[in-house]
């Protein structure tokens, strides 16, 4: 058997297939058939900060353009009503989803859920677990950044323009068992631990909300006072941080480097007033990019795994520039 009648063996449901470099990768997906009109799921998993917010509302401002009839939900912040979500959507009878999974594990239901209806799924600024859920074969592709990379830019950055002898770094992670929280912990950890004069003396979650983030920081401050760096997995947290430390009658961007991810208004306006040092930027405007990948999968494509979006870095040379733009 050569690798065309394997791929065609997998089964009916195999609707299309990419022959490159030697390699045959099935796509055992539904099909999208060509309408005038799409009724879309999207399903937020909170809306308790600005970068949640600006996704919500890109996905609204494309729905018109893009021929969407749009249904969004918010879970509030449980990932078991997120699930519900999707099955309610599912009942609604949408042509397609679009889904940032709030946790990597306990979302895979949902996605299952969709792929056993029949419905294309497009995981949306978070991923699922890759040992048990895969892109191309349970869900399309995942749309967004390269989260180890954005820790690792952090920690170079971090190393660049620290000027003090060592640095006692407090670092609030994101959500649990969330694959921004899982990535930017490694990429960050892992360029730190190979530097003798940084260490991390706390890693605890905030949530990704700014409320938590500044509970946190003032708790971990008492057992390390010493703290010199603070590295957020988000800019809440990292603003949530600023409003502990100051508390505390410490300055940031004086006796503490901040340093964190997002690129959100509050955090350009804290980079121009010299508190917080940089914030490597991850993008909530995925409305546009979810309805082009949309149109190249009605059109037959073979979608890529991964739609990667590129990062660009925010510091006090350019944070003014981009203030207009932020959320
Ligand atoms: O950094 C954070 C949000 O999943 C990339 O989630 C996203 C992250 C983003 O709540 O602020």
């Amino acid at each position: 058997m050569n690798r065309n009648t394997l791929s065609l063996a997998l089964g009916a449901t195999a609707v299309a297939f990419a022959i490159g470099a030697g390699n045959v990768i099935a796509q055992d997906l539904p099909p999208l058939e060509k309408k005038d009109r799409y009724k879309v799921g999207f399903s937020q998993m909170e809306s308790n900060n600005p970068w949640r917010i600006a996704e919500t509302k890109s996905f609204m401002d494309t729905a018109e353009d893009c021929n969407w009839d749009l249904i969004a939900t918010d879970a509030a912040g449980s990932a078991a009503k997120q699930v519900a979500d999707v099955d309610s959507m599912i009942a609604q009878g949408i042509d397609v989803l679009f889904l940032p999974p709030r946790e990597e594990k306990p979302l895979i239901p949902a996605v299952m859920k969709a792929k056993a209806a029949g419905i294309p799924t497009f995981l949306v600024d978070r991923s699922v677990d890759p040992a048990v859920a895969e892109a191309g074969r349970d869900y399309v592709a995942f749309l967004g950044s390269d989260f180890i990379d954005q820790g690792r830019r952090v920690a170079e950055w971090t190393l660049e323009n620290f000027e003090g002898e060592k640095g006692i770094i407090v670092e609030l992670e994101g959500t649990t068992g969330s694959s921004p929280a899982n990535d930017r912990k490694k990429g960050f950890d892992d360029v730190m631990a190979m530097h003798d004069n940084m260490e991390i003396v706390a890693s605890q979650s905030g949530d990704f909300a700014r409320d938590l983030g500044r509970q946190v920081m003032e708790t971990l401050l008492q057992a390390h006072p010493d703290v010199n760096i603070v590295y957020a997995h988000n800019d809440e947290m990292a603003i949530g941080a600023i409003q502990a430390l100051e508390l505390a009658g410490r300055t940031p961007g004086d006796d503490v480097m901040v340093v964190s991810i997002d690129g959100t208004r509050d955090a350009l306006e804290a980079i121009i007033d010299g508190k917080m040092g940089v914030t490597v930027e991850s993008s909530p405007f995925f409305g546009p990019l979810a309805c082009n990948v949309m149109e190249r999968y009605i059109a037959g494509e073979t979608i890529e795994p991964w739609v990667q979006v590129e990062d660009r870095i925010f510091t006090a040379e350019n944070a003014a520039d981009h203030i207009d733009e932020a959320y």
